[in-house]
Protein backbone atom coordinates (compact mmCIF):
# COMPACT_ATOMS: atom_id res chain seq x y z
CA UNK A 1 0.00 0.00 0.00
CA UNK A 2 1.60 3.40 -0.83
CA UNK A 3 1.74 6.41 1.36
CA UNK A 4 -1.27 8.50 0.12
CA UNK A 5 -3.53 5.15 0.28
CA UNK A 6 -2.89 5.15 4.27
CA UNK A 7 -4.19 8.79 4.41
CA UNK A 8 -6.96 9.08 2.73
CA UNK A 9 -9.47 9.84 5.11
CA UNK A 10 -7.17 13.09 6.03
CA UNK A 11 -6.88 13.56 2.02
CA UNK A 12 -10.46 14.28 1.48
CA UNK A 13 -10.94 16.07 4.61
CA UNK A 14 -8.13 18.61 3.85
CA UNK A 15 -9.18 18.85 0.12
CA UNK A 16 -12.72 19.27 1.09
CA UNK A 17 -11.61 22.54 3.32
CA UNK A 18 -8.75 24.01 1.12
CA UNK A 19 -9.99 22.78 -2.42
CA UNK A 20 -6.85 21.34 -2.86
CA UNK A 21 -4.14 18.92 -1.18
CA UNK A 22 -0.66 18.07 -1.50
CA UNK A 23 0.07 14.14 -2.39
CA UNK A 24 4.22 13.99 -2.36
CA UNK A 25 5.76 10.83 -4.14
CA UNK A 26 2.82 10.09 -5.70
CA UNK A 27 4.84 8.64 -8.44
CA UNK A 28 8.40 7.07 -7.63
CA UNK A 29 11.34 5.46 -8.85
CA UNK A 30 11.30 3.44 -11.33
CA UNK A 31 7.29 4.37 -12.21
CA UNK A 32 8.80 7.97 -12.21
CA UNK A 33 11.07 7.16 -14.42
CA UNK A 34 8.93 5.41 -17.06
CA UNK A 35 6.85 8.47 -16.87
CA UNK A 36 9.31 10.82 -17.40
CA UNK A 37 11.08 8.66 -20.24
CA UNK A 38 7.38 8.53 -21.91
CA UNK A 39 6.86 12.11 -21.93
CA UNK A 40 10.01 12.93 -23.60
CA UNK A 41 9.39 9.76 -26.51
CA UNK A 42 6.09 12.17 -26.85
CA UNK A 43 7.60 15.18 -27.17
CA UNK A 44 10.01 13.99 -29.70
CA UNK A 45 7.69 11.00 -31.97
CA UNK A 46 4.05 11.94 -31.60
CA UNK A 47 4.26 16.04 -30.80
CA UNK A 48 5.45 17.36 -34.17
CA UNK A 49 2.26 15.19 -35.47
CA UNK A 50 -0.59 16.76 -33.36
CA UNK A 51 -3.04 19.36 -34.96
CA UNK A 52 -2.53 22.48 -33.98
CA UNK A 53 -5.58 21.78 -31.65
CA UNK A 54 -3.83 19.76 -28.95
CA UNK A 55 -0.30 21.50 -29.33
CA UNK A 56 0.27 25.08 -28.15
CA UNK A 57 4.19 26.59 -28.51
CA UNK A 58 5.24 29.72 -26.61
CA UNK A 59 6.92 30.87 -29.44
CA UNK A 60 5.28 29.26 -32.70
CA UNK A 61 8.75 29.54 -34.82
CA UNK A 62 10.28 27.57 -32.56
CA UNK A 63 9.37 24.34 -32.14
CA UNK A 64 11.67 23.89 -28.43
CA UNK A 65 8.88 25.76 -26.72
CA UNK A 66 5.79 24.02 -26.59
CA UNK A 67 4.37 24.80 -23.31
CA UNK A 68 1.22 23.09 -23.78
CA UNK A 69 -0.20 19.57 -25.14
CA UNK A 70 -3.78 18.59 -24.64
CA UNK A 71 -5.58 14.80 -24.98
CA UNK A 72 -2.18 12.90 -24.93
CA UNK A 73 -4.65 9.75 -23.56
CA UNK A 74 -5.87 9.38 -27.14
CA UNK A 75 -2.44 9.42 -28.98
CA UNK A 76 -0.43 7.07 -26.57
CA UNK A 77 -1.85 4.33 -24.70
CA UNK A 78 0.27 4.39 -21.47
CA UNK A 79 -1.45 7.85 -20.64
CA UNK A 80 -4.63 6.31 -21.06
CA UNK A 81 -3.92 3.66 -18.25
CA UNK A 82 -2.61 6.09 -16.22
CA UNK A 83 -5.91 7.94 -16.02
CA UNK A 84 -7.82 5.18 -15.48
CA UNK A 85 -5.44 3.94 -13.16
CA UNK A 86 -4.26 4.96 -9.00
CA UNK A 87 -4.97 8.22 -10.34
CA UNK A 88 -8.56 7.46 -11.12
CA UNK A 89 -8.62 6.52 -7.67
CA UNK A 90 -7.95 8.97 -5.83
CA UNK A 91 -9.82 11.37 -7.87
CA UNK A 92 -12.98 8.87 -6.65
CA UNK A 93 -11.48 9.61 -2.62
CA UNK A 94 -11.47 13.40 -2.86
CA UNK A 95 -14.70 14.14 -4.99
CA UNK A 96 -16.84 11.47 -2.70
CA UNK A 97 -18.10 9.58 -5.50
CA UNK A 98 -17.12 7.53 -8.87
CA UNK A 99 -15.38 9.58 -11.52
CA UNK A 100 -15.63 10.12 -15.46
CA UNK A 101 -11.96 10.63 -16.41
CA UNK A 102 -11.37 13.47 -19.27
CA UNK A 103 -8.31 13.18 -20.31
CA UNK A 104 -4.34 13.98 -20.08
CA UNK A 105 -2.60 17.74 -20.46
CA UNK A 106 1.03 18.56 -20.84
CA UNK A 107 2.09 21.77 -18.97
CA UNK A 108 5.07 23.56 -19.47
CA UNK A 109 6.92 26.63 -18.91
CA UNK A 110 9.95 26.99 -21.01
CA UNK A 111 12.98 28.98 -19.71
CA UNK A 112 12.79 32.72 -20.00
CA UNK A 113 10.11 32.48 -22.11
CA UNK A 114 7.54 30.87 -20.18
CA UNK A 115 4.17 33.26 -19.62
CA UNK A 116 2.03 33.41 -16.49
CA UNK A 117 -1.04 31.48 -16.31
CA UNK A 118 -3.46 33.62 -15.73
CA UNK A 119 -5.31 32.81 -12.76
CA UNK A 120 -8.85 30.99 -13.67
CA UNK A 121 -11.00 28.45 -11.88
CA UNK A 122 -11.17 25.42 -14.14
CA UNK A 123 -14.71 24.85 -13.83
CA UNK A 124 -15.80 28.17 -15.82
CA UNK A 125 -13.63 25.80 -18.66
CA UNK A 126 -15.68 22.39 -17.56
CA UNK A 127 -19.03 23.98 -17.31
CA UNK A 128 -20.98 21.47 -15.48
CA UNK A 129 -24.01 21.23 -13.11
CA UNK A 130 -22.68 20.73 -10.02
CA UNK A 131 -19.41 22.09 -10.59
CA UNK A 132 -17.68 18.93 -9.44
CA UNK A 133 -14.85 18.11 -11.11
CA UNK A 134 -11.16 17.57 -10.00
CA UNK A 135 -7.31 18.16 -12.00
CA UNK A 136 -4.62 16.29 -10.12
CA UNK A 137 -1.52 18.14 -11.46
CA UNK A 138 1.75 16.15 -11.46
CA UNK A 139 5.21 17.68 -11.18
CA UNK A 140 7.62 16.01 -13.50
CA UNK A 141 10.94 18.13 -12.06
CA UNK A 142 11.38 20.49 -9.34
CA UNK A 143 8.85 23.54 -9.38
CA UNK A 144 9.38 26.26 -7.36
CA UNK A 145 8.52 30.21 -7.09
CA UNK A 146 11.59 30.47 -9.92
CA UNK A 147 10.20 28.32 -12.74
CA UNK A 148 6.39 29.37 -12.04
CA UNK A 149 5.11 26.86 -9.33
CA UNK A 150 0.98 26.86 -8.80
CA UNK A 151 -0.43 29.02 -6.55
CA UNK A 152 -3.77 28.77 -4.93
CA UNK A 153 -6.42 30.89 -3.35
CA UNK A 154 -7.24 28.65 0.05
CA UNK A 155 -10.59 28.01 0.65
CA UNK A 156 -11.68 30.12 -2.80
CA UNK A 157 -13.86 26.23 -4.21
CA UNK A 158 -16.18 27.36 -1.59
CA UNK A 159 -17.24 30.98 -3.29
CA UNK A 160 -18.82 29.83 -6.37
CA UNK A 161 -17.66 30.88 -10.01
CA UNK A 162 -16.27 34.55 -10.24
CA UNK A 163 -16.67 36.34 -13.52
CA UNK A 164 -14.03 35.49 -16.61
CA UNK A 165 -13.12 37.40 -19.33
CA UNK A 166 -10.03 37.08 -22.77
CA UNK A 167 -6.70 36.76 -21.21
CA UNK A 168 -5.27 36.59 -24.05
CA UNK A 169 -3.14 33.74 -23.01
CA UNK A 170 -2.54 31.16 -25.22
CA UNK A 171 -4.06 27.69 -23.55
CA UNK A 172 -5.63 29.74 -21.13
CA UNK A 173 -7.62 32.00 -23.00
CA UNK A 174 -10.27 32.54 -20.31
CA UNK A 175 -8.60 34.61 -17.04
CA UNK A 176 -10.78 36.09 -13.70
CA UNK A 177 -12.03 39.47 -14.57
CA UNK A 178 -11.53 40.40 -10.91
CA UNK A 179 -8.32 39.15 -9.17
CA UNK A 180 -6.70 39.54 -7.26
CA UNK A 181 -9.24 40.90 -4.30
CA UNK A 182 -7.39 41.27 -1.07
CA UNK A 183 -8.81 38.41 0.04
CA UNK A 184 -7.52 36.21 -2.60
CA UNK A 185 -3.49 37.53 -1.97
CA UNK A 186 -4.33 36.69 1.98
CA UNK A 187 -5.55 33.07 1.07
CA UNK A 188 -2.97 32.80 -1.74
CA UNK A 189 -0.62 29.47 -1.14
CA UNK A 190 2.51 28.94 -3.89
CA UNK A 191 3.07 25.22 -3.87
CA UNK A 192 6.73 24.08 -4.56
CA UNK A 193 6.91 20.38 -5.54
CA UNK A 194 9.40 17.86 -6.98
CA UNK A 195 9.09 15.47 -9.56
CA UNK A 196 6.75 12.83 -8.57
CA UNK A 197 4.77 14.82 -6.47
CA UNK A 198 1.06 15.39 -6.97
CA UNK A 199 -1.10 18.66 -6.40
CA UNK A 200 -5.16 17.74 -6.70
CA UNK A 201 -7.60 21.07 -6.85
CA UNK A 202 -11.16 21.58 -7.29
CA UNK A 203 -12.56 22.85 -10.11
CA UNK A 204 -13.83 26.12 -8.33
CA UNK A 205 -10.39 26.62 -6.78
CA UNK A 206 -9.04 29.43 -7.92
CA UNK A 207 -5.52 28.91 -9.35
CA UNK A 208 -2.58 30.36 -10.82
CA UNK A 209 1.21 30.46 -11.61
CA UNK A 210 4.11 33.47 -12.37
CA UNK A 211 6.38 32.88 -15.85
CA UNK A 212 9.41 30.87 -15.46
CA UNK A 213 12.42 33.25 -15.03
CA UNK A 214 15.18 30.93 -14.50
CA UNK A 215 18.06 30.68 -16.87
CA UNK A 216 17.57 27.03 -18.24
CA UNK A 217 14.99 25.41 -16.80
CA UNK A 218 12.03 24.04 -18.01
CA UNK A 219 9.15 23.69 -15.62
CA UNK A 220 6.74 20.56 -17.12
CA UNK A 221 3.71 19.13 -15.26
CA UNK A 222 0.97 16.63 -16.66
CA UNK A 223 -2.25 17.19 -15.76
CA UNK A 224 -5.72 14.72 -15.36
CA UNK A 225 -8.89 15.58 -15.60
CA UNK A 226 -11.46 13.90 -13.74
CA UNK A 227 -15.91 14.75 -13.35
CA UNK A 228 -17.67 13.50 -11.09
CA UNK A 229 -20.25 11.12 -12.12
CA UNK A 230 -23.53 13.25 -10.71
CA UNK A 231 -22.61 16.05 -13.23
CA UNK A 232 -24.22 17.15 -16.18
CA UNK A 233 -23.05 19.55 -19.14
CA UNK A 234 -24.77 23.06 -17.72
CA UNK A 235 -26.35 23.75 -20.92
CA UNK A 236 -27.35 27.02 -20.46
CA UNK A 237 -24.09 27.88 -19.89
CA UNK A 238 -22.19 26.46 -22.60
CA UNK A 239 -24.41 28.03 -24.94
CA UNK A 240 -23.96 31.78 -23.23
CA UNK A 241 -20.16 30.81 -23.23
CA UNK A 242 -19.84 30.36 -27.15
CA UNK A 243 -22.03 33.56 -27.76
CA UNK A 244 -19.37 35.25 -25.28
CA UNK A 245 -16.80 33.86 -27.87
CA UNK A 246 -18.51 34.38 -31.19
CA UNK A 247 -19.09 38.10 -29.81
CA UNK A 248 -15.42 38.86 -28.65
CA UNK A 249 -14.17 36.89 -31.90
CA UNK A 250 -16.74 39.58 -34.04
CA UNK A 251 -15.64 42.50 -31.47
CA UNK A 252 -12.19 41.81 -32.52
CA UNK A 253 -12.71 41.25 -36.44
CA UNK A 254 -11.63 37.64 -36.50
CA UNK A 255 -14.77 36.77 -38.07
O1 LIG B 1 0.48 24.54 -14.99
C1 LIG B 1 -0.07 25.63 -14.86
O2 LIG B 1 0.54 26.69 -14.89
C2 LIG B 1 -1.55 25.71 -14.66
C3 LIG B 1 -2.23 24.40 -14.66
C4 LIG B 1 -3.71 24.53 -14.52
O3 LIG B 1 -4.29 25.55 -14.71
C5 LIG B 1 -4.46 23.34 -14.14
O4 LIG B 1 -3.87 22.27 -13.91
O5 LIG B 1 -5.69 23.44 -14.03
Amino acid sequence: MRHWEKQTTDLAHSFQLNGYVFVPNFVTGADLARLTSTVDRYLREIAPQLPDTDVFYEDKTDRTTIKQMQHMHRHEPYFAEFLQGRAARLAEVLLGEPVVPQGVEYFNKPARVGKPTPAHQDGYYFKLLPNHAITLWLALEDVDRENGCVRYVQGSHRHGLRAHGRSGVLGFSQGMLDFPQPDDLAHGVACPAVAGDLLCHHSLTIHWAEGNTSANRTRRALGLVYYAASCQDDVVAKQAYHEQLHQELRTTGKI
